[in-house]
């Protein structure tokens, strides 16, 4: 039951601790030219434990290129904007059964790689779960939080469902399955096309957002947006998504997202598959989106993209 890990970020290190924990052996995937810059031969993942804990496993590690079994179980944890170029750089290793677990932000990824494995089965994640890089192949786990797992495009078979879950049954993670997981990317996609950009533009912690009227207002228009998006395309809203884009800012008021990092890095952002996308979706509709548009105008102006 080996589950390959693609994407040495945060949340790939994360779960892979988790399979570490569970004693499932996983293997992560690393670029070649990493891989070989490595000094170790006996590698180790670190994680800093919510407790204040730290521990240490030892990895292993293998590269698209060296790895060698068929692989069953692929998760996919890169950023959105690598993620189709990482599932092709492994294409030829994949079992036709394989299951493919995408844990991107934003949307579009998701459904251009199950457009294009449709004989393996592709399932999305949408997560709560917290986390961050202190160093490479070191991570903290920052929060508790949930995560939701469905399939995406072609519905598996019963077969499918079982063995997935069956695969994910010992983490020590609170993980929910679900047939509507495209109801928890708009969520998310709500949560991020208001939060992101809006903190990489005012370069603030996600807090800061609901600190001054003019700032609140833009997360109103920018999630009103989202939603009247989202109606169009035929996925059911529960509750009041801007609710839920207050309380994430409360809940991670003194974190920087993750596309207010990547900005300060000079990184290309998952704009494109956040707002971007909620753009695309809403033209294909006939829909305007001015609050999203000029968000990303104003982004684009200070070289963030
Ligand atoms: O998902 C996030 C991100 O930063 O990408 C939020 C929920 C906004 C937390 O920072």
């Amino acid at each position: 039951m080996t589950w390959h890990i693609i994407g040495a970020g945060s949340m790939g290190c994360l779960w892979t601790a988790q399979f570490l924990k569970a004693n499932m052996k996983p293997v992560l995937l690393l670029r070649e030219q990493r891989l070989r810059s490595l000094e170790s031969d006996a590698p180790s993942l670190s994680i800093d434990e919510l407790d204040g804990t730290t521990h240490h496993y030892p990895i292993q590690l293998a590269s698209p290129e060296t790895v060698t079994t068929p692989i069953d179980r692929l998760l996919v944890c890169t950023k959105a904007q690598d993620a189709e170029a990482a599932v092709h750089s492994i294409e030829d290793k994949l079992s036709d059964h394989c299951q493919i677990l995408l844990m991107q932000n934003g949307m579009g990824s998701q459904q251009a790689i199950a457009h294009h494995f449709r004989s393996q089965s592709v399932w999305a994640a949408s997560t709560t779960e917290g986390a961050w890089i202190k160093d490479f192949l070191h991570v903290c786990h920052a929060g508790h939080g949930s995560t939701w797992i469905g399939p995406i495009g072609r519905t598996p078979d019963e077969q499918a469902w079982k063995n997935l879950k069956h695969s994910l049954e010992s983490l020590p993670f609170d993980i929910h399955f679900t047939d509507q997981i495209e109801q928890k990317l708009w969520d998310k996609l709500a949560v991020n096309c208001a939060i992101n950009g809006l903190a990489a533009l005012y370069d603030c912690k996600n807090g800061e957002l609901l600190a001054t009227q003019e700032r609140k207002e833009r997360l109103a228009a920018l999630t009103r947006e989202v939603t009247h998006v989202r109606k169009a395309v035929g996925i059911k809203t529960t509750g009041d998504l801007f609710e839920l884009v207050q309380q994430v800012c409360r809940d991670t008021a003194m974190n920087n997202s993750s596309t207010c990092m990547d900005a300060r890095q000079n990184r290309r952002t998952e704009l494109a598959y956040i707002n971007g996308f909620l753009i695309e979706q809403a033209k294909k509709l006939g829909i305007e989106t001015p609050e999203n548009h000029f968000l990303m105008k104003e982004l684009a102006e200070l070289g963030i993209q």
